[in-house]
């Protein structure tokens, strides 16, 4: 650790402004580990900045933000290019699709390698569960003053990570965890962890139960226009829990997107396949067996149906669903919608 905390400062030596970037939308372990490097690399002749791509989404990442005090701000690829050095976390530069990277001189990250990193310093660790994990052997190794705050985040970032320290946890990240466990400040860890449902986002809920159809294990539910997707994520995550329930899809609409969220029972079953074979040729998506995603704008839905249209709209999501699984009939049938012969949409997609 002290030869790589070694070269991570050379890379560094010289510059003023370093710009720690977090892809997307900021999570638990992209912020604490920014956080954590930031520490690391900050001297009085340098400051060092984080930014995200995208935008705080989940109630809880907004409520770490705020009672962390942390210093993320949204960037745009003007005020990265201004940076001397950019510094990545969490992710990867071939992740980044929507973001014209202008140069990337530090990654650190735990997901698999997907292809060769071009940086000046690379640490990629795919045996550890969290980045948040790493970074704690650099503060270690350069004997950082680790705040309340700093060890509060890191120990949140690999908990949300490990999903509760559930994962099959490596020796890096067993070791973090008990070194950041006497440091964090266990309060503030389950003020945030119980911020999971913004209030507005009760409303919703209300409305997918009460537009919820529920047939042979199946439940669906669409939920028309919402401000966030996320809603409809946390209340497919919910509508999975219940008692003999082995489909849940849940439907909404950002702008001019239709979202679909997919989860199952994970019993032989592929959520996935189901969401590339039923919209993978009018939108994109994809994901696991047991969880995942389609988005399909409207330009690529027939004029008839509108996405403002919520009876339309259920109609449309379920005769599709039903194309590929003959599962999704009673519940097209409960909506008044018929299935009609089509394609399905390729596999491979
Ligand atoms: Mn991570």
């Amino acid at each position: 650790m002290r030869e790589r905390l070694r070269s991570l400062r050379e890379i560094c030596s010289g510059a003023k402004d370093v710009l720690v970037l977090i892809y997307s939308n900021p999570d638990p372990d992209a912020l604490a580990s920014a956080l954590a490097l930031k520490e690391i690399l900050g001297t009085d002749e340098r400051s060092v900045h984080i930014g995200y791509t995208g935008a705080v989404g989940r109630p809880e990442n907004a409520s770490m933000i705020k009672l962390l005090k942390l210093p993320a701000a949204r960037v745009t690829e003007e005020d990265a290019a201004k940076y001397d050095i950019i510094a990545i976390v969490d992710a990867q530069p071939q992740f980044f699709v929507d973001f014209g990277l202008p140069r990337c001189d530090i990654v650190i990250d735990h997901h698999p390698l997907r292809d060769r990193v071009r940086a000046g310093y690379a640490d990629i660790r795919p045996e550890y569960l969290s980045t948040s994990a790493i970074m704690t052997e650099y503060l270690r190794a350069a004997r950082a003053t680790v705040t309340g705050n700093l060890a509060s985040a890191l120990y949140y970032g690999i908990k949300t990570d490990t999903r509760n320290f559930l994962g099959e946890l490596g020796r890096g990240d067993t070791e973090a965890i008990r070194w950041l466990g006497g440091k964090a400040d266990r309060e503030i860890v389950s003020r945030i962890e119980f911020s999971q449902f913004s209030r507005e986002s009760l409303d919703y809920f209300g409305l997918a139960l009460q537009r919820r159809r529920l047939v042979n294990g199946v439940i669906f539910s669409h939920l028309g226009t919402v401000p966030f997707s996320d809603v409809c994520v946390q209340v497919a995550d919910f509508l999975i829990r219940v008692e003999n329930v082995y489909w849940a899809v849940v439907s909404c609409v950002v702008d001019d997107t239709l979202v679909v969220v997919f989860r199952n029972d994970g019993i032989g079953k592929d959520a996935g396949l189901l969401a590339r074979s039923a919209f993978g040729c009018i939108g994109s998506a994809g994901g696991h067996r047991g969880m995942a995603r389609a988005e399909v704008k409207q330009d690529a839905i027939s004029d008839d149906i509108l996405l403002s249209d919520d009876t339309a709209i259920e109609r449309f999501v379920l005769a599709a669903l039903t194309k590929v699984d003959p599962v999704f009939a009673p519940v097209l049938k409960s909506v008044g919608g018929q299935s009609a012969p089509g394609i399905v949409c390729s596999t491979f997609s």
